[in-house]
Parts: structure tokens; sequence; C-alpha cells
């Protein structure tokens, strides 16, 4: 049974619906931190009036606080007695302040007792601060929302031998030396910003040093802040750095707006990294990079972190969000922002097909489940929770929709307009869309439903040529499935990139009927508003096949493509994410047939188009490596699952694994060449070339791994024992997981030795064994829980194993009996307490019983119920596994 405080949870619900604006400003703070081993004091000088905009409200000031121990509180410098203020375990109120005073408050906290890494906290023996969304609450009592900016003033003191370093956000601006072995610095902020952004760290720490010139002509120091060390691993997230300043003055004309830019490197991390004001603090994974231990991935996750995070400087540091619900406002826009920047640093096909791939993978499941919400829910209990593949993702999708419905130069002109507008403002989405809708003379009314409705529309074609009036008609119909909450869909506002083929594959001319101009050929935008539209093209000499959502122009499903056409398009599409998706499609098709044949217990056949297209992308290679590799990669098993009624996931593994072998079988010769020949002759570079060229010798290798012969086994062991870089070791170590025999448990003990000082490798090396389709593998993920270097309270390493089994391995999570889920539901019970945040975050999977057969569902639920009868249940975790029961 649901004890006290969760039925307490589900009445604490927060509504966007229910906003008002803050009853207090805060104009300036001015913080001391004295830094101590056991307590920590925190000394706030709060400058504060009530806001202009709520003077009819005769309220006491309420300031939010959790987990601290008050000291003394003074108004206007007169030290209050308990009569005048009431603390609870949320909040310090006190009543009869007047328009405009001052509060001094002093607290106490313990950061080295905080596992919820939220608020200052200590890593690695080091002081480091998380405070999105609600951690500043937990250093001192403030008006913790985001519509509240000030201006920080930030004094640190602390034991000069083990923190020798000391920042903060803004420029620095004193120090000193304390008599008793204590020194202190003090940055103030110029800008004023919500209390989320604040930060502060104070450790042992060593400065890779850089610079960079403003267009303007302003020099920046830049400074990347690691352990002793790591010195050799931050070349690669300083110039991505160095490149994402350049490209966000380049493309959208915003420079930097401090003396220095600081980016601290720590190993206990929630997340990726946070945005804070001019100290970007980061997971170790998104700085950390150098060729032995880390993959092509790692390098591309660090550019696009690193990038995300600057670009964050200014769509969610100058201009933030007015509340938590509009949290897509900063994170969809930054998202797209970080997607163009990568795309025009490497392949923008490449990236863009990637990009989908995660979207499809994290985003589309949460669309079909019991958590589906819009880019701007309406409610939450922990907002924590919703920082979701919905939120990023899907709202990047939604800002790229704007971007293609404005084209380039009027969403330039809207972002110009947006920060015009709303620079030092804590605004809302319907203000971005505002500024995109006056800036590119477009209506936006209807198309604002992205953020309103959760769903992914599915969108159905027919069509009709008519050779002598040498007319086509394209019918689009779109049907969104009810959601929680909204049974009924309003139509989406869909650009439909389209182009049209001729029977030999060139690019028609597009002329819609009405249209003067005359036809050109390649890529059109359509915008359909209707649940049902049709559309018009004259002068289409010949009958022709359509291209539809090139670049995925919307984020859809199409159904109902033929097959036949998938392959023409497969082979034909002049836009590379659509000849990918085409040829993605149809092997889709061809592995749900084997799927079905292997439950019906027929023999299986591979389809000769699939495995002759195969050869055709594999001798064309040379020419895009990269594309190469997506394009014979099959779909994964979890995208299977998606395109199932209910899900077999022991049929979907055989079946892919089938199809892997033939490939494999078919064009070895071909896999054995390609192999030879892109062997990486000279040393590491991360260029998007050498990455390319990576990809397609490891997907060859993958293929060759899936024939099961002793050659292609004694390949991987060579390749693992041998590569002198972390991509092709960790490639050959990962197919080597899936392997039965001796070599397998051979090669992962000398890895695990030669790595085993290096965290960020080790957590690979847990991920790797989690994902195996061993049938051993929830046992060893069991073992491994109690092995040394495995720790519960080091987020990196609960996803790397607990994550890793539930999210990343189908087959085994799933396991029939429930093993697998009880395994996930011990180990949130286990985390809650702990880091409440990780634990609901780890619920996810949990939630993804609906397109699982009748036994499983009821043990996925079951395993549900069972984090719920947990008494003190965190109310993060509570939202997430009772939402999911849903
Ligand atoms: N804004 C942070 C995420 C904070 C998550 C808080 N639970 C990182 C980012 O999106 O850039
Ligand atoms: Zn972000």
């Amino acid at each position: 049974m649901p004890d006290v405080r969760q039925t307490d949870h589900n009445s604490r619900v927060i509504r966007l619906s229910d906003y008002r604006a803050p009853d207090f400003l805060i104009d300036s703070v001015e913080l001391v931190f004295d830094l101590g081993e056991e307590d920590t004091r925190v000394t706030a000088h709060l400058a504060i009036r009530r806001n202009p905009e709520a003077l009819d409200r005769p309220a006491g000031l309420r300031l939010e606080g959790e987990a601290l121990r008050l000291l003394s509180v003074a108004l206007d410098g007169e030290s209050l007695g308990e009569n005048r203020y009431r603390v609870s375990d949320d909040a310090l109120i006190v009543d009869g302040v007047g328009e405009a005073f001052t509060l001094d408050v002093v607290t106490l906290i313990r950061p080295q007792d905080n596992t919820e890494l939220s608020g200052l906290y200590k890593s690695g023996g080091n002081f480091c601060t998380q405070c999105e969304a609600e951690g500043f609450r937990r250093i001192t009592y403030f008006l913790d929302r985001p519509d509240v900016m000030t201006r920080f003033t930030t004094t640190i003191r602390a034991e000069a031998k083990r923190y020798p370093v000391l920042l903060s956000n803004g420029n620095p601006v004193a120090g000193g030396e304390d008599p008793d072995g204590r020194h202190w610095a003090r940055w103030v902020d110029p800008h004023p910003k919500p209390s989320y952004l604040f930060a502060l760290v104070a450790g042992d720490l060593t400065a890779v040093r850089d610079e960079f010139i403003t267009r303007s002509g302003r020099t920046v120091s830049l400074a990347i802040w690691v352990r002793r060390g790591d010195e050799d691993k931050c070349g690669h997230a300083m110039a991505s750095l160095k490149n994402a300043m350049a490209w966000d003055e380049r493309v959208f004309g915003l420079e930097y707006d401090l003396d220095v830019f600081n980016i601290v490197a720590v190993s206990d991390f929630n997340m990726g990294a946070m945005e804070n004001k001019g100290l970007n603090i980061f997971n170790t994974k998104y700085v950390l990079a150098k060729p032995e231990t880390a993959t092509d991935a790692d390098y591309q996750g660090i550019e696009s972190v690193i990038g995300h995070e600057y670009f964050h400087n200014w769509t969610g540091d100058r201009v933030t969000c007015r509340d938590w619900f509009q949290l897509s406002l900063k994170e969809g826009l930054t998202v797209f922002r970080d997607q163009q920047f990568s795309a025009d640093q490497g392949s923008p096909a490449v990236k863009r097909i990637s990009d989908v791939r995660t979207l499809r993978a994290r985003q589309f499941p949460e669309d079909f489940g019991p958590l589906a919400h819009p880019v701007r829910p309406e409610s939450y209990i922990e907002i924590n929770n919703f920082y979701t593949a919905t939120v990023y993702e899907k709202g990047a999708e939604v800002v790229r929709m704007i971007h293609t419905l404005l084209g380039p130069d009027k969403f330039r002109k809207g972002m110009d307009l947006y920060f015009a507008r709303h620079d030092n403002q804590a605004v809302t989405i319907e203000d971005f869309v505002s500024a995109m809708q006056d800036a590119g003379g477009v209506d936006l009314s209807r198309f604002k439903r992205w953020y309103s409705q959760a769903g992914t529309p599915e969108v159905t074609v027919s069509e009709r040529y008519h050779p002598e009036s040498r007319r086509y008609e394209m019918t689009f119909r779109q049907q969104t499935a009810p959601s929680p909450g909204q049974p009924v869909k309003d139509p989406f506002v869909l650009p439909i990139a389209i182009g049209l083929l001729s029977p030999e594959g060139r690019e028609m001319p597009i002329r819609l009927d009405g249209e003067e101009a005359e036809g050109r050929p390649g890529t059109r935008v359509l915008t359909m508003t209707g649940m049902e539209q049709t559309f018009r093209f004259i002068d289409v000499a010949e009958p022709p096949t359509p291209s539809l959502f090139r670049g995925f122009s919307a984020p859809v499903k199409v159904k109902g493509v033929p097959l036949d056409r998938l392959k023409f398009l497969a082979a034909h599409d002049g836009d590379p994410f659509a000849r990918w998706e085409a040829g993605q499609q149809a092997a889709t098709r061809h592995l749900l047939d084997l799927v079905h044949a292997w439950r019906r217990g027929e023999a299986l056949t591979a389809d000769p188009d699939l495995l002759d297209a195969s050869r055709r992308t594999l001798a064309g290679g040379d020419a895009d490596p990269a594309f190469a590799a997506l394009a014979l990669g099959l779909p994964a098993e979890s995208a299977l699952a998606d395109e199932m009624a209910v899900v077999d996931v022991e049929a979907i593994h055989a079946a892919r694994q089938f199809l892997r072998g033939e490939i494999g079988r078919a064009l070895g010769t071909e896999l054995a060449a390609t192999y030879e020949r892109l062997t990486d002759k000279g040393s590491y570079r991360p260029t998007p070339a050498a990455i390319g060229a990576r990809a397609l010798r490891n997907a060859s290798l993958s293929y060759l791994s899936a024939t099961g012969t002793a050659e292609a086994k004694a390949l991987l062991v060579a390749q693992a024992e041998t590569a002198g870089n972390m991509t092709d070791t960790l490639a050959a170590l990962g197919l080597l997981g899936d392997v039965e025999g001796p070599e397998r448990a051979a090669v992962f003990q000398d890895f695990y030795e030669r790595w085993q000082h290096d965290d960020l490798v080790i957590d690979k090396w847990f991920a790797l064994q989690a994902v195996s389709s061993l049938p051993e593998t929830l046992e060893r993920c069991r073992s491994l829980l109690a092995h040394p270097a495995f720790d519960l309270r080091n987020p990196n390493r609960v996803r790397s194993l607990i994550g890793a089994f539930s999210q990343g391995n189908q087959l085994r999570f799933h396991e029939a009996g429930g093993a697998g889920y009880a395994f996930l539901a011990e180990q949130i019970i286990a985390i809650d307490p702990l880091n409440a945040t990780m634990a609901a975050r780890l619920t996810q999977p949990l939630g993804a019983w609906k397109r699982q057969d009748a036994a499983r569902q009821s043990l996925m639920r079951l395993a549900l119920e069972r984090i719920l009868a947990v008494a003190g249940l965190s109310k993060g975790t509570f939202e997430m596994a009772s939402k999911s029961l849903q």
C-alpha cells in the first residue's frame, strides 16, 4: 500500500495553469561560502523588493529551502527572534516585511553527505554544485524559480592546500590569503540570472588554458579544469569549445559576454553537463578524450555537449524560462543549435541520420507509452522527470520545423528578434514562437499544437497519376493516437519536404496546380495543415515516385509505402537521408517477415534484393564510408519491436542474427577486402573522414563475425587485443561480448587489467557486459554489482551497468519469467534513498509494457508495484512508477 507520504506526493502536483508571477524579486545576492570538512557555512545577503506586478497580494516572504540548518535571520540588518519567522521542511517564511528590504540568512550544510548530487556536493574530494532544476534551495533559502533573476556576488573561503582552486560564475574580482591556512576568492557575475544557473567549484584541479578573441576583439580566457593527470585528454574539448564560439558568432551573430569561460570536469554527475553562467560543469565523459581511451562516438559526444552547453549562454542563460513548463524553450532550441553546429563540422546527412535514430529510439517509445507528454507538459510532481527525449529531442524537431517553414534567413531574423525583445528576461514558448512568427511573416498559431499535443502522428499517402492530363495528385492523411489526458488530437502542421523521381531516378520538376512559374527539379516543402489534404501537381511527364519527408522534415511515422518503392528509393533517392531511410524501412519489412517465419517454425531465407543492395553499398562505400556504414546497418532490435503489436524479443533477436549471418556469408569476400583496405595506417584522428572509415571497417567486421567462423572469431580477438585506438578495440570487444567460449572471458579480463585506473574506460567495460546477448548476462550483471569497481553512488557506473542492461539489452531484460524486471526494481529501490533523480530515471524501461505479451506485462507491472510499496519513496520515483502503471 502506498504510504502517507506518497498520497502527499500526489496532492502536490504542479500545474502550468497555476502559474503566478513571484510576489517578490531579488535584485542582488552576496553569498559567502565557508567550506569545511564537517560543516559548510553559507551566508546570504539578499536585496529583496516586492514585485511591481504582484503588489495587490499582501503576502509574507516565503523562500524555498531544503535540507538546510538555519543559524540566523536578519531583516534590514536587525537580527530576528524565532517568533519573527517560520521554518518548515521546505521553506523559510518571514512575515511583516516591507516594500524593499535586505535579508541576511546564515545556514549550515553538509556537502560531503550529499549523495543526491543536487545542490553543493563533493566529487573526488572537490566541492561542486548542480542547481538545475531545484538544487539551489539545498544551498541556501531563496526564491528558487527561474523567473527571479538576480545579480550574484560569490565569495568562497576554503583551506588553501586542499582546495587551491576556487571558482564561481562571472568574472574573478578579488582574492587573498587568510591567516589560518585558508584562502578566499570573490567572483562577480554582472548578468542577472536565475538561481538554477549558480555554480561553485573548489578543489585541487589543474587547468588546460587557451583563449578566444571575439569578433568585436575582446579576449576571453578559456580554461578546462580537470584532475591532475588528465591534462592530456582536454584537447578535443578545447578545440570543440573554440569552434562552438566561432560558429555561434558566424551563424547566429552571438558573442560571448564575460572575460572568462571555465569548464570543470567531475566524475560524479547526474547527467551530461550543466550550462551555469561562465562556469559549465561537466561529466568527465563529455570532456576527457584521447585516442587510446575514447571512441569516435565519445569524440562526437564531446563536441556536441560542449557546443550545447556553450550555446545555452544565449538560449538559456541570457534569455531563460519563465517556469519549468517552458523547459523546451531552452532545451529544444539549444539541441537544435548543437545539432546544426555538429552538422556543420562534418557531414550534415550523417549527423541527421544519427539524430533521427536517437529520436526514434528514445522519443517515439516515450510518445507511445504511459509517460507520453507534450513538448510543453501541463503538470508534474518532480520536474527532474521532465528532462526527457520529448522535451529535448522532439523539442529540437519542432524548432527545426519552424526553420524549415521559414527558411534559414527568416529563422535568423526570428532569433534576432527574440533576443532583441527578451534579452535578460525569463520568457515562455509563446514568446519564442511570436518572434518567429513576426519575423517570418507567417501564422504559426496552429503550428503551436506541436507544443501542447503529445503523440507521434502517423501519415499515409494515396496518389493518382493521369497520363492524359499529365497531372499527379497526392492525398496525405494524418492520425495521432490518444495519449494520457488527450483522447482526441487536432491536426498537426506538417512541413513535407518532397521530391519526385522519374522512373530512371532523376529529379523531376515540381509545379503545383495554379502556380505561374515553371516547375524546378529538386526538393520542395509542402505544408499540410488538415487531417487530410490533397496536393495537385501539373506538367508531370511520367508517373513519378515520390520521396517524402526528405531530411525527416517532420517527426512522423509514414505508413504503407510499398516495398518495391522503398527499394527503388533506397537505390536512387538523391536526398541521402531519404535514401538511407528507404533502405532501413525495406530492411525492417524483411526482418519482420523473418520474425514471423521464425515464430511459425519455418526455414528462413534472406531477400536476395537486400543482399544485392548491401553489396552495392559496400562497393560504393569509399565515396562516403560513414554513410555506407549507416546504410549497411540493420535496424536495431528495439526499432523492430516498435513495429510489432506484440513484441517477441527472442524471434527478433533470432531473425536479426540470421540476416546478419547471411549478409556476412554472401558478402564475405567483399567484407574481408573492405576490412583490409580500410586498415588505419596513420595515427588516430577524429576527423569525419577517419571516423567514417573506421565505422565502415567495423561494420564489415560485425558482419564477418556474424558468420560465427573460427577465422572471424580470431579476427575479433586480434583486433580487441592489438587495436591502437579505443574505437576499434571496443568494436571488437562488443562483438566478442556476444560470443560463447573462453576467448571472451580472457579478453575482457585483460581489458580490465589494462584499464582499471581509468573510470571512463571501465564504464565501457561494465556496459559491454551488460548488453551481451549471452544467456548468463543477467547473472553476470548481478555479480558485477559486487565488483570492487562498482559503486551505486556513481551515476556513470549505474548507467553503464543497470542502465545499459535495462535500456540496451531488450533480449535479456525482457527474459520470460521477469528476472530482468526484478533486478531493475531491486536496484531502483536501493538507489532511491541515495539519489532519487537517478532512481526515477532508471524506472523508465518498466513503463514500456504496452507492446509486451500479457505475461510480461503483468511481471513489469508487478515490478512497478514493488517499487511503489516502498515506504518513504522519493516523489520523483513515485511519479515515474505510478504514471508508468497507467
Ligand atoms: N540543463 C542541464 C540539464 C539539467 C538537468 C537537471 N535535472 C543540461 C543541459 O541540458 O544542457
Ligand atoms: Zn541543455
